[in-house]
Protein backbone atom coordinates (compact mmCIF):
# COMPACT_ATOMS: atom_id res chain seq x y z
CA UNK A 1 0.00 0.00 0.00
CA UNK A 2 1.31 3.38 -0.74
CA UNK A 3 2.30 5.78 2.13
CA UNK A 4 -1.41 7.96 1.25
CA UNK A 5 -3.23 4.87 1.29
CA UNK A 6 -1.33 3.36 4.45
CA UNK A 7 -2.57 6.73 6.07
CA UNK A 8 -6.35 6.81 4.81
CA UNK A 9 -6.66 3.87 5.86
CA UNK A 10 -5.55 4.35 9.54
CA UNK A 11 -7.69 7.68 9.67
CA UNK A 12 -10.80 5.58 7.98
CA UNK A 13 -10.68 3.13 10.58
CA UNK A 14 -9.90 5.97 13.16
CA UNK A 15 -13.21 7.50 12.06
CA UNK A 16 -15.32 4.21 12.17
CA UNK A 17 -14.03 3.34 16.01
CA UNK A 18 -14.56 6.81 16.94
CA UNK A 19 -18.34 7.21 15.48
CA UNK A 20 -19.39 3.61 16.23
CA UNK A 21 -22.76 3.45 17.85
CA UNK A 22 -22.62 1.91 21.30
CA UNK A 23 -25.58 0.01 22.37
CA UNK A 24 -26.81 -1.53 25.87
CA UNK A 25 -25.11 -5.09 26.34
CA UNK A 26 -28.67 -7.02 25.94
CA UNK A 27 -27.00 -9.97 27.81
CA UNK A 28 -26.31 -8.70 30.92
CA UNK A 29 -29.02 -7.41 33.75
CA UNK A 30 -29.10 -7.28 37.16
CA UNK A 31 -31.39 -3.93 37.33
CA UNK A 32 -28.90 -1.59 39.03
CA UNK A 33 -26.67 -0.44 36.03
CA UNK A 34 -26.50 -1.51 32.48
CA UNK A 35 -23.13 -2.43 30.88
CA UNK A 36 -22.67 -1.40 27.17
CA UNK A 37 -21.27 -3.71 24.24
CA UNK A 38 -18.46 -1.70 23.39
CA UNK A 39 -15.46 0.12 25.38
CA UNK A 40 -15.89 4.38 25.27
CA UNK A 41 -11.78 5.05 25.10
CA UNK A 42 -9.27 2.44 23.93
CA UNK A 43 -5.75 3.28 23.14
CA UNK A 44 -7.08 2.98 19.25
CA UNK A 45 -9.05 6.00 19.96
CA UNK A 46 -5.99 8.20 19.97
CA UNK A 47 -5.42 10.40 17.38
CA UNK A 48 -3.75 8.83 14.58
CA UNK A 49 -1.51 12.39 14.65
CA UNK A 50 -0.51 11.27 18.39
CA UNK A 51 1.19 8.41 17.37
CA UNK A 52 2.37 8.91 13.75
CA UNK A 53 4.98 11.40 11.65
CA UNK A 54 2.59 12.14 9.01
CA UNK A 55 5.27 13.52 6.95
CA UNK A 56 6.14 11.22 4.40
CA UNK A 57 9.94 12.73 4.02
CA UNK A 58 10.66 11.96 7.65
CA UNK A 59 8.38 8.55 8.33
CA UNK A 60 8.55 7.21 4.61
CA UNK A 61 7.22 3.86 5.49
CA UNK A 62 4.64 5.63 8.35
CA UNK A 63 5.93 3.87 11.49
CA UNK A 64 4.32 4.03 14.02
CA UNK A 65 6.78 6.88 16.59
CA UNK A 66 4.74 6.90 19.83
CA UNK A 67 3.02 4.09 20.59
CA UNK A 68 -0.35 4.08 22.87
CA UNK A 69 -0.52 1.43 25.04
CA UNK A 70 -3.61 2.09 27.39
CA UNK A 71 -6.42 4.39 28.36
CA UNK A 72 -7.55 3.70 31.60
CA UNK A 73 -9.03 5.45 34.84
CA UNK A 74 -10.74 8.73 33.64
CA UNK A 75 -11.81 11.15 35.59
CA UNK A 76 -15.58 12.74 34.49
CA UNK A 77 -17.52 15.65 34.51
CA UNK A 78 -21.04 16.61 32.57
CA UNK A 79 -20.77 20.07 31.85
CA UNK A 80 -22.90 22.41 29.24
CA UNK A 81 -24.18 19.34 27.80
CA UNK A 82 -21.40 17.20 26.96
CA UNK A 83 -19.52 14.79 28.69
CA UNK A 84 -15.66 14.64 29.55
CA UNK A 85 -12.95 12.49 30.55
CA UNK A 86 -10.30 13.35 31.48
CA UNK A 87 -8.25 10.13 30.70
CA UNK A 88 -5.27 8.33 31.95
CA UNK A 89 -3.09 7.26 28.78
CA UNK A 90 -0.18 5.45 28.95
CA UNK A 91 2.37 5.58 26.35
CA UNK A 92 4.62 2.72 25.38
CA UNK A 93 7.51 3.83 27.08
CA UNK A 94 5.07 3.59 30.64
CA UNK A 95 4.34 6.67 31.43
CA UNK A 96 0.94 8.55 32.20
CA UNK A 97 -0.17 11.33 30.87
CA UNK A 98 -3.58 12.55 30.85
CA UNK A 99 -6.19 13.77 27.91
CA UNK A 100 -9.39 15.52 27.53
CA UNK A 101 -12.29 13.56 25.21
CA UNK A 102 -15.68 14.78 25.05
CA UNK A 103 -18.76 12.83 23.90
CA UNK A 104 -22.34 14.29 23.41
CA UNK A 105 -23.93 11.43 24.62
CA UNK A 106 -21.76 9.71 27.26
CA UNK A 107 -21.40 6.31 25.87
CA UNK A 108 -19.99 6.65 22.45
CA UNK A 109 -17.94 9.45 19.96
CA UNK A 110 -15.64 10.30 22.09
CA UNK A 111 -13.17 12.39 20.66
CA UNK A 112 -9.56 13.20 22.24
CA UNK A 113 -8.98 17.38 22.18
CA UNK A 114 -6.67 18.34 19.95
CA UNK A 115 -3.23 18.10 22.67
CA UNK A 116 -2.65 16.35 25.64
CA UNK A 117 -2.55 18.18 28.76
CA UNK A 118 0.34 19.18 30.15
CA UNK A 119 0.44 19.37 33.67
CA UNK A 120 2.32 22.42 34.81
CA UNK A 121 5.40 21.16 36.52
CA UNK A 122 6.52 21.33 39.86
CA UNK A 123 10.37 21.23 41.19
CA UNK A 124 11.11 17.68 41.95
CA UNK A 125 8.52 16.34 40.07
CA UNK A 126 7.03 12.92 39.91
CA UNK A 127 8.13 10.50 37.17
CA UNK A 128 4.42 9.18 36.66
CA UNK A 129 0.89 11.16 37.41
CA UNK A 130 -2.77 9.03 36.74
CA UNK A 131 -5.80 9.05 38.20
CA UNK A 132 -7.30 12.17 37.51
CA UNK A 133 -9.96 12.67 40.29
CA UNK A 134 -12.43 15.87 38.78
CA UNK A 135 -14.30 17.77 41.49
CA UNK A 136 -16.78 20.53 40.63
CA UNK A 137 -16.53 22.55 43.99
CA UNK A 138 -18.77 25.44 45.60
CA UNK A 139 -15.57 27.70 45.67
CA UNK A 140 -16.20 27.63 41.77
CA UNK A 141 -13.38 25.76 41.10
CA UNK A 142 -13.38 22.36 39.11
CA UNK A 143 -10.00 20.09 41.06
CA UNK A 144 -8.51 17.78 39.28
CA UNK A 145 -6.70 15.70 42.24
CA UNK A 146 -3.88 13.02 40.99
CA UNK A 147 -1.18 10.79 42.12
CA UNK A 148 2.00 11.81 42.11
CA UNK A 149 4.80 9.10 41.76
CA UNK A 150 8.18 9.58 42.12
CA UNK A 151 11.13 7.61 42.92
CA UNK A 152 12.51 8.64 46.22
CA UNK A 153 15.88 10.61 46.74
CA UNK A 154 18.20 7.81 48.57
CA UNK A 155 16.48 4.71 46.68
CA UNK A 156 18.72 1.73 46.61
CA UNK A 157 19.82 0.99 43.21
CA UNK A 158 19.54 -2.41 43.48
CA UNK A 159 15.19 -1.90 43.92
CA UNK A 160 14.26 -0.13 41.03
CA UNK A 161 10.49 -1.01 42.13
CA UNK A 162 10.90 1.90 45.50
CA UNK A 163 8.60 4.39 44.60
CA UNK A 164 6.45 6.73 46.60
CA UNK A 165 2.75 8.03 46.03
CA UNK A 166 1.95 11.63 46.88
CA UNK A 167 -1.46 13.70 45.74
CA UNK A 168 -0.99 16.03 42.63
CA UNK A 169 -3.24 19.07 42.75
CA UNK A 170 -4.26 21.27 39.36
CA UNK A 171 -7.70 23.57 38.82
CA UNK A 172 -9.69 24.94 36.54
CA UNK A 173 -12.44 26.54 35.01
CA UNK A 174 -12.69 25.88 31.64
CA UNK A 175 -10.99 22.57 31.52
CA UNK A 176 -8.80 24.19 28.50
CA UNK A 177 -6.66 26.12 31.03
CA UNK A 178 -5.11 24.28 34.39
CA UNK A 179 -3.09 25.87 37.18
CA UNK A 180 -0.78 23.63 39.67
CA UNK A 181 -1.18 23.75 43.27
CA UNK A 182 1.04 22.20 45.27
CA UNK A 183 0.62 18.92 46.06
CA UNK A 184 -1.23 17.63 49.10
CA UNK A 185 -0.13 17.38 52.44
CA UNK A 186 -1.03 14.77 55.20
CA UNK A 187 0.15 13.20 58.40
CA UNK A 188 0.63 9.61 56.25
CA UNK A 189 3.77 9.11 54.50
CA UNK A 190 2.56 8.32 51.31
CA UNK A 191 -1.26 8.62 49.53
CA UNK A 192 -3.03 7.42 46.65
CA UNK A 193 -7.01 7.59 45.93
CA UNK A 194 -7.36 11.29 46.96
CA UNK A 195 -10.62 12.93 46.46
CA UNK A 196 -11.80 16.30 47.17
CA UNK A 197 -15.65 16.45 48.51
CA UNK A 198 -17.60 18.95 46.23
CA UNK A 199 -18.83 20.79 49.14
CA UNK A 200 -17.17 23.23 52.38
CA UNK A 201 -17.42 20.98 55.67
CA UNK A 202 -17.21 23.22 58.90
CA UNK A 203 -16.10 25.91 56.18
CA UNK A 204 -12.95 23.56 55.23
CA UNK A 205 -12.42 21.81 52.36
CA UNK A 206 -12.80 18.21 52.86
CA UNK A 207 -10.94 15.31 51.36
CA UNK A 208 -10.94 11.45 51.23
CA UNK A 209 -7.59 9.87 51.60
CA UNK A 210 -6.12 6.48 50.91
CA UNK A 211 -3.32 6.74 53.81
CA UNK A 212 -0.32 3.82 52.74
CA UNK A 213 2.81 2.96 54.23
CA UNK A 214 3.99 1.82 51.31
CA UNK A 215 4.02 2.41 47.40
CA UNK A 216 1.85 -0.79 46.72
CA UNK A 217 1.23 -1.91 50.55
CA UNK A 218 -1.74 0.11 52.41
CA UNK A 219 0.08 -1.15 55.49
CA UNK A 220 -1.05 0.35 59.23
CA UNK A 221 -3.21 2.72 56.05
CA UNK A 222 -6.76 1.15 57.75
CA UNK A 223 -8.77 2.17 54.68
CA UNK A 224 -10.86 5.46 52.97
CA UNK A 225 -9.86 8.61 55.44
CA UNK A 226 -11.36 11.84 55.76
CA UNK A 227 -9.57 15.15 56.42
CA UNK A 228 -10.04 18.74 56.31
CA UNK A 229 -8.14 21.54 54.93
CA UNK A 230 -8.21 25.52 55.71
CA UNK A 231 -7.28 25.60 51.95
CA UNK A 232 -6.64 23.84 48.71
CA UNK A 233 -3.31 26.64 47.96
CA UNK A 234 -1.90 24.90 49.91
CA UNK A 235 -3.99 22.28 51.13
CA UNK A 236 -2.46 20.82 54.14
CA UNK A 237 -4.42 18.39 55.92
CA UNK A 238 -5.15 17.55 59.61
CA UNK A 239 -5.94 14.05 61.31
CA UNK A 240 -7.26 11.65 58.76
CA UNK A 241 -10.18 10.03 59.88
CA UNK A 242 -11.05 6.14 58.34
CA UNK A 243 -14.49 6.31 57.59
CA UNK A 244 -14.32 2.83 55.48
CA UNK A 245 -12.52 0.63 56.88
CA UNK A 246 -10.81 -2.68 54.70
CA UNK A 247 -11.91 -5.49 56.56
CA UNK A 248 -10.96 -9.08 56.74
CA UNK A 249 -12.50 -11.29 54.42
CA UNK A 250 -14.48 -8.60 52.31
CA UNK A 251 -13.86 -7.15 48.74
CA UNK A 252 -11.64 -4.60 50.81
CA UNK A 253 -9.38 -6.93 52.36
CA UNK A 254 -6.26 -6.01 51.23
CA UNK A 255 -6.96 -2.04 50.24
CA UNK A 256 -9.96 0.17 48.99
CA UNK A 257 -9.87 3.77 47.92
CA UNK A 258 -12.66 6.51 46.92
CA UNK A 259 -13.58 6.97 43.28
CA UNK A 260 -15.44 9.74 42.02
CA UNK A 261 -16.30 12.58 44.11
CA UNK A 262 -19.85 11.64 46.13
CA UNK A 263 -23.10 12.34 44.83
CA UNK A 264 -24.95 14.62 46.79
CA UNK A 265 -28.43 13.22 47.16
CA UNK A 266 -31.86 13.32 49.09
CA UNK A 267 -30.67 10.47 51.22
CA UNK A 268 -26.61 11.12 51.76
CA UNK A 269 -23.57 11.40 49.95
CA UNK A 270 -23.34 8.43 47.48
CA UNK A 271 -19.69 6.98 46.98
CA UNK A 272 -18.40 4.50 44.17
CA UNK A 273 -15.16 3.29 45.31
CA UNK A 274 -12.58 0.35 44.82
CA UNK A 275 -11.78 -2.27 46.62
CA UNK A 276 -9.21 -4.80 46.81
CA UNK A 277 -8.64 -8.83 47.40
CA UNK A 278 -5.81 -11.02 47.46
CA UNK A 279 -5.98 -13.86 45.39
CA UNK A 280 -3.71 -16.73 44.22
CA UNK A 281 -4.11 -15.06 40.95
CA UNK A 282 -2.41 -11.88 42.25
CA UNK A 283 -5.28 -8.95 42.95
CA UNK A 284 -8.64 -8.33 42.49
CA UNK A 285 -9.95 -5.01 41.77
CA UNK A 286 -13.91 -4.42 42.15
CA UNK A 287 -16.06 -1.30 42.66
CA UNK A 288 -18.20 -0.96 45.87
CA UNK A 289 -21.03 1.60 46.90
CA UNK A 290 -21.47 2.68 50.55
CA UNK A 291 -23.86 6.40 51.23
CA UNK A 292 -22.51 9.14 54.07
CA UNK A 293 -24.30 11.48 55.40
CA UNK A 294 -25.72 14.60 53.96
CA UNK A 295 -24.86 16.76 57.51
CA UNK A 296 -21.68 14.40 58.07
CA UNK A 297 -19.92 13.21 55.46
CA UNK A 298 -17.78 11.08 57.31
CA UNK A 299 -20.41 9.00 58.22
CA UNK A 300 -21.28 5.74 56.37
CA UNK A 301 -25.22 5.40 56.13
CA UNK A 302 -25.41 2.60 53.99
CA UNK A 303 -23.20 -0.18 52.94
CA UNK A 304 -24.07 -2.61 50.71
CA UNK A 305 -22.61 -5.99 50.85
CA UNK A 306 -19.75 -6.84 47.98
CA UNK A 307 -19.27 -6.28 44.68
CA UNK A 308 -21.36 -3.58 42.69
CA UNK A 309 -19.41 -3.97 39.45
CA UNK A 310 -16.56 -6.85 38.83
CA UNK A 311 -14.50 -7.29 35.59
CA UNK A 312 -16.51 -9.63 33.53
CA UNK A 313 -15.74 -11.80 30.78
CA UNK A 314 -13.50 -9.63 28.11
CA UNK A 315 -12.91 -7.10 31.13
CA UNK A 316 -10.89 -9.67 33.13
CA UNK A 317 -8.12 -9.50 30.78
CA UNK A 318 -5.44 -7.08 30.09
CA UNK A 319 -2.45 -5.61 30.95
CA UNK A 320 -3.37 -5.73 34.67
CA UNK A 321 -5.60 -8.40 34.75
CA UNK A 322 -8.97 -8.84 37.47
CA UNK A 323 -8.80 -5.39 37.66
CA UNK A 324 -11.55 -2.54 37.26
CA UNK A 325 -11.25 0.79 38.99
CA UNK A 326 -13.36 4.11 38.93
CA UNK A 327 -12.29 7.29 39.25
CA UNK A 328 -15.28 9.36 37.32
CA UNK A 329 -18.60 9.43 37.34
CA UNK A 330 -20.37 12.00 35.38
CA UNK A 331 -24.03 12.94 36.67
CA UNK A 332 -26.80 14.49 34.10
CA UNK A 333 -30.19 15.34 36.46
CA UNK A 334 -30.67 12.05 37.88
CA UNK A 335 -28.73 9.71 35.52
CA UNK A 336 -25.21 8.71 36.15
CA UNK A 337 -22.79 7.59 34.09
CA UNK A 338 -20.02 5.33 35.51
CA UNK A 339 -16.99 5.10 34.00
CA UNK A 340 -14.40 2.52 35.03
CA UNK A 341 -11.63 0.90 33.00
CA UNK A 342 -10.57 -2.74 32.91
CA UNK A 343 -7.08 -4.06 33.58
CA UNK A 344 -5.81 -0.63 33.51
CA UNK A 345 -6.18 -1.29 29.90
CA UNK A 346 -9.46 0.39 28.64
CA UNK A 347 -12.24 2.03 29.28
CA UNK A 348 -15.95 1.28 30.03
CA UNK A 349 -19.46 3.10 30.97
CA UNK A 350 -22.19 1.93 32.93
CA UNK A 351 -25.32 3.76 33.26
CA UNK A 352 -27.81 3.96 36.36
CA UNK A 353 -29.87 6.91 38.10
CA UNK A 354 -30.03 7.96 41.12
CA UNK A 355 -33.41 6.65 42.72
CA UNK A 356 -31.73 2.87 41.38
CA UNK A 357 -28.57 3.72 43.03
CA UNK A 358 -29.96 4.78 46.60
CA UNK A 359 -32.63 1.44 46.45
CA UNK A 360 -29.59 -0.68 45.88
CA UNK A 361 -27.51 1.12 48.60
CA UNK A 362 -30.15 1.07 51.70
CA UNK A 363 -31.82 -1.78 50.21
CA UNK A 364 -29.19 -4.51 49.32
CA UNK A 365 -28.01 -6.48 52.29
CA UNK A 366 -24.99 -5.16 54.30
CA UNK A 367 -21.99 -8.00 54.41
CA UNK A 368 -22.85 -10.14 56.83
CA UNK A 369 -19.27 -11.59 57.39
CA UNK A 370 -19.29 -14.96 57.98
CA UNK A 371 -20.99 -17.83 55.93
CA UNK A 372 -23.67 -18.52 58.59
CA UNK A 373 -25.22 -15.14 58.26
CA UNK A 374 -24.50 -14.77 54.78
CA UNK A 375 -26.48 -18.25 53.89
CA UNK A 376 -28.99 -17.24 56.31
CA UNK A 377 -29.75 -13.70 54.19
CA UNK A 378 -30.37 -15.69 50.86
CA UNK A 379 -32.77 -18.43 53.09
CA UNK A 380 -34.21 -15.51 53.50
CA UNK A 381 -34.74 -14.25 50.56
CA UNK A 382 -36.03 -17.43 49.09
CA UNK A 383 -38.65 -18.26 52.30
CA UNK A 384 -40.51 -14.49 51.25
CA UNK A 385 -40.03 -15.31 47.41
CA UNK A 386 -41.40 -18.92 48.17
CA UNK A 387 -44.35 -17.25 50.11
CA UNK A 388 -45.24 -14.77 47.74
CA UNK A 389 -44.91 -16.95 44.53
CA UNK A 390 -47.27 -19.02 46.30
CA UNK A 391 -50.00 -16.90 47.35
CA UNK A 392 -50.10 -15.24 43.98
CA UNK A 393 -49.87 -18.64 41.86
CA UNK A 394 -46.32 -17.28 40.41
CA UNK A 395 -44.49 -20.37 38.75
CA UNK A 396 -41.23 -20.42 39.08
CA UNK A 397 -39.57 -22.65 37.31
CA UNK A 398 -39.89 -23.64 33.54
CA UNK A 399 -42.64 -26.25 32.97
CA UNK A 400 -44.73 -26.03 35.99
O1 LIG B 1 -3.53 -1.70 38.95
C1 LIG B 1 -4.74 -1.45 39.61
C2 LIG B 1 -4.76 -0.04 40.22
O2 LIG B 1 -3.72 0.04 41.19
C3 LIG B 1 -3.61 1.25 41.90
O3 LIG B 1 -4.73 1.42 42.74
P1 LIG B 1 -4.55 1.29 44.34
O4 LIG B 1 -3.72 2.44 44.75
O5 LIG B 1 -5.88 1.31 44.98
O6 LIG B 1 -3.86 0.00 44.53
C4 LIG B 1 -3.50 2.44 40.98
O7 LIG B 1 -2.22 2.46 40.42
C5 LIG B 1 -4.49 2.40 39.83
O8 LIG B 1 -4.08 3.33 38.86
C6 LIG B 1 -4.54 1.04 39.18
O9 LIG B 1 -5.62 0.99 38.27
Amino acid sequence: MSFDDQLNDLLARHERLVTRPNEVDPDFYNGIYRRYQHCVLTRDHVPVFWRYDLNPQTNPRLLERLGVNAAMNSGAIYRDGKFYLVARMEGNDRKSFFAVAESPNGIDNFRFHEKPLLVPELPGDGTNLYDMRLTEHEDGWIYGTFCVERRPEGAPAADQSVAEAQCGIVRTRDLITWERLPDFQSPSPQQRNVVLHPEFVDGKYAWYTRPQDGFIDAGSGGGIGFALSESTNPAICGEEKIIDARLYHTIKEVKNGAGAPPIKTERGWLHVAHGVRACAAGLRYVLYVFVTDLNDPAKVIAAPGGHFIAPLGDERVGDVSNVVFSNGVAVRGEELFIYYASCDTRMHVATSDIPTMLDYAFNTPPDARRTGPCTQQRIELIERNLAYCNAKGICLELGC
